[in-house]
């Protein structure tokens, strides 16, 4: 017995300093004095031993445990030690790294447009209205004086939802449904920004587009108010030196009609690939609106006039950011949408 103990303090404390990492010397010393390990299978023997040797074995089993335990008490400080150093190491920042730029995000170019637009209407002091994108036949169509089987309802263009309701082809229906709030009080001074839809897909049309449209009815309106409030408009977009131009042109709603020009935005007026040419960018339609749209509405076209205009926001924003294919605006690539960033 005193050769096993000898032996199990020998080889323990070589398995002790062997021990590379803290589970495994918690392995060791459950296998050294572990309630199933080798201390207890010797001390089971302790029985068989003449009495009067009881004593002085108890005494070297006392002195092996105490080297054991020393030895693994030792050790477990060194292995902490170690384990703790690895895992600062690890955890080590170099702290005079430069920081990461945080991504700022951007305002698309066409809610920076339409804010733009808005902003400028305020100003003279138009109201901002809204609707449905689902709208029914009678209010994208027949109010605008497009009845049934009108030619210029092109059916190729519209999304029809069954035969009474469509997404909205223009947002005239929400000026529609802001004459029958009001009417016949004046003056009516509005603008709706909002999402329009037509069967059109390339790379100067989208399905799902911006038109922002104007609309104003008071006592005597008259085509010369039109003019003035478009080259306001147009110069506060566009720059101090604007110019517009007005070219006759025909809508069912309005009467008379006007395709609108401003001096192109590549060239200045010169000339070139941007305009054909030209010198002008037709931007928006306008005129007057028809008197028979004043009177479905709920207004007397004998006490009132007004005036009427369109234009895409899309369009807006491709001609004053240069961006030549509609598709860019809706495909949400990140290298278009990071060009805008900042303010707004
Ligand atoms: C009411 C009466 C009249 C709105 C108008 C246009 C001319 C026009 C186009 C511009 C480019 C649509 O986005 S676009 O494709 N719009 O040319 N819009 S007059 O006239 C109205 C609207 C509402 C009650």
């Amino acid at each position: 017995m005193e050769k096993q103990l000898e032996q199990l303090a020998r080889q323990g404390t070589e398995a002790i300093e062997q021990a590379s990492d803290l589970n495994q010397l918690e392995q060791v010393r459950l296998d050294l004095l572990g309630k199933k390990g080798r201390m207890t299978a010797i001390l089971r023997q302790m029985g068989q031993v003449p009495p009067e040797q009881r004593p002085a074995l108890g005494a070297l089993v006392n002195d092996v445990r105490n080297k054991l335990e020393e030895g693994l008490a030792k050790r477990q400080q060194q292995l902490s030690r170690l384990e703790m150093e690895q895992q600062l190491a690890a955890e080590k920042l170099d702290v005079t790294l430069p920081g990461r730029r945080p991504s700022r995000g951007a305002v698309h170019p066409i809610s920076r447009v339409c804010r733009q637009i808005e902003d400028i209407f305020l100003g003279m002091g138009y109201s901002i209205e809204e609707g449905p994108d689902i709208e029914s036949d009678y209010y994208n169509f027949v109010a605008l004086n497009l009845p049934k089987n009108h030619p210029a309802r092109d059916m190729q263009d519209t999304f029809y939802i069954g035969e009474e309701m469509v997404l909205r082809t223009h947002t005239s229906p929400v000026q529609v449904r802001t004459m029958e709030r009001l009417a016949p009080a004046v003056p009516l001074k509005m603008i709706c920004p909002g999402r329009v839809y037509r069967k059109d897909d390339d790379a100067t049309h989208s399905p799902m587009f911006f038109q922002v449209e104007g609309l104003v009815v008071d006592k005597g309106i008259s085509m010369a108010d039109l003019k003035g409030t478009l080259q306001l408009f147009a110069r506060q977009m566009f720059g101090e030196k604007q110019q517009v131009r007005l070219r006759p042109s025909y809508f069912p709603f309005t009467e008379p009609s006007a395709e609108v020009d401003i001096l192109c935005t590549g060239c200045g007026g010169k000339g070139c690939r941007m305009c054909s040419h030209t010198g002008w960018l037709e931007i928006l339609g306008a005129g007057m609106v028809h008197p028979r749209v004043l009177e479905m509405s709920g207004y007397d076209p004998r006490q009132v006039t007004g005036f009427a205009f369109g234009m895409g926001i899309d369009r807006v924003a491709m001609l004053k950011y240069g961006i030549t294919d509609i598709r860019h605006l809706y495909q949400n690539d990140l290298r278009v949408l990071e060009q805008f960033e900042g303010g707004m």
